[in-house]
């Protein structure tokens, strides 16, 4: 049998505030899901939201969380959100763009040049128009702030990428998502869209030879451990919009929904402070683990993405107004 002790310990490497489900009293609980392990700063910035809602709310609203794919993979689990199966899901724009398309063009490969750019846009009108149409076209919504995830750098077990070239017929794992396979197309690589939940064992046993992730999820996901060479490319950045069922948001009343929003919101700036901190310091870590680095030329991979029609193909595609909005912010592109 489980000692106090024990128990404590196992309540909070789940990341759930215990006393409080335990009791499963609340008027109101809802399901938060997630793909990351609970180490990562999602997770324990969720955590304690979810602490804070439930105080805040004088118990009446619980939100339990479950991360790691605890409920199905992202695919699986974009479908329980719309159903409302699950009440709260984060997750990657572009794999939103299974849904909405438009939502992808937070990924356009080296858009943004550093976290001034990716802020001003996302806190701006260009994260505005995504939320609008997540709103209108889907039965979703995204709260204002979005977390992150981080700059993607490419990682593989076959050999060091220092070059566009040494993409060519490799098999890299890619989010299942219409913009990721497109780019990985135009390196001319071999992409495979597999969910997160089946990247660590996928990669294991060499069902592909890469991926492509920040720092901070190769570290606490482990994939350093199958995977030897890191190639710095900061090829694009990424984030997770929070996002909610409409209809099970809209239940809670509106003084709930404020406590809800505004404590969801304010874990998101936390976590971005986290993330970068994270994503700065892991390098030497992972080195000291045996990982490999290099450095790349990003002009390379850009010209690379250039000269596939990567850029004017989804130029077209998003159209005229919202690649207006990006290059508000990034400058011309190409
Ligand atoms: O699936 C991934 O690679 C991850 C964890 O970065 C996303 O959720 C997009």
């Amino acid at each position: 049998t489980m000692n106090r002790r024990t128990l404590l310990a196992s309540a909070s490497a789940l990341a759930l505030p215990a006393a409080a489900f335990a009791q499963g009293k609340a008027e109101f609980q809802l399901k938060y899901a997630n793909n990351l392990p609970v180490t990562h700063p999602m997770n324990v910035r969720a955590n304690e939201m979810a602490a804070k809602i439930l105080a805040e709310t004088k118990g009446r609203v619980e939100i339990k969380i479950f991360p790691s794919s605890q409920l199905g993979n992202d695919t699986d689990t974009l479908g329980q959100v719309r159903s409302g199966a699950v009440d709260f899901f984060t997750l990657s724009p572009l794999i939103l763009g299974n849904l909405i398309p438009s939502a992808q063009i937070s990924g356009v490969g080296f858009a943004f040049k550093d976290y001034g750019q990716v802020w001003a846009a996302m806190d701006g009108t260009l994260g505005a128009h995504v939320r609008k149409e997540i709103a209108a076209k889907s039965p979703l919504m995204a709260f204002e702030k979005i977390w992150d995830n981080g700059y993607r750098q490419m990682t593989s077990s076959a050999r060091a990428i220092t070059k566009p070239e040494d993409l060519k017929g490799m098999k890299m794992r890619v989010p299942p998502s219409p913009f990721w396979v497109s780019m990985f197309k135009a390196f001319e690589a071999s992409p495979a869209t597999i969910n997160f939940a089946e990247v660590y064992t996928a990669l294991q046993t060499k069902v592909v030879d890469g991926q492509e992730n920040p720092l901070a999820i190769i570290a606490t996901a482990k994939l350093n451990e199958v995977q030897q060479y890191c190639s710095v490319t900061n090829h694009m950045w990424d984030g997770f919009w929070f996002l909610a069922n409409k209809k099970s948001f809209e239940r809670l009343p509106a003084d709930l929904q404020e406590i809800v929003a505004r404590n969801i919101n304010a874990a998101a700036m936390l976590e971005r402070d986290d993330v970068k901190k994270l994503n700065d310091g892991l390098m030497g870590e992972l080195k000291a683990k045996g990982m490999q680095f290099n450095t790349t030329d990003a002009e390379l991979f850009r010209a690379k993405l250039r000269a596939a029609g990567f850029y004017a193909e989804w130029h077209k595609k998003f159209g005229d107004e919202a690649w207006a909005l990006l290059e508000k912010y990034t400058g011309k592109l190409v």
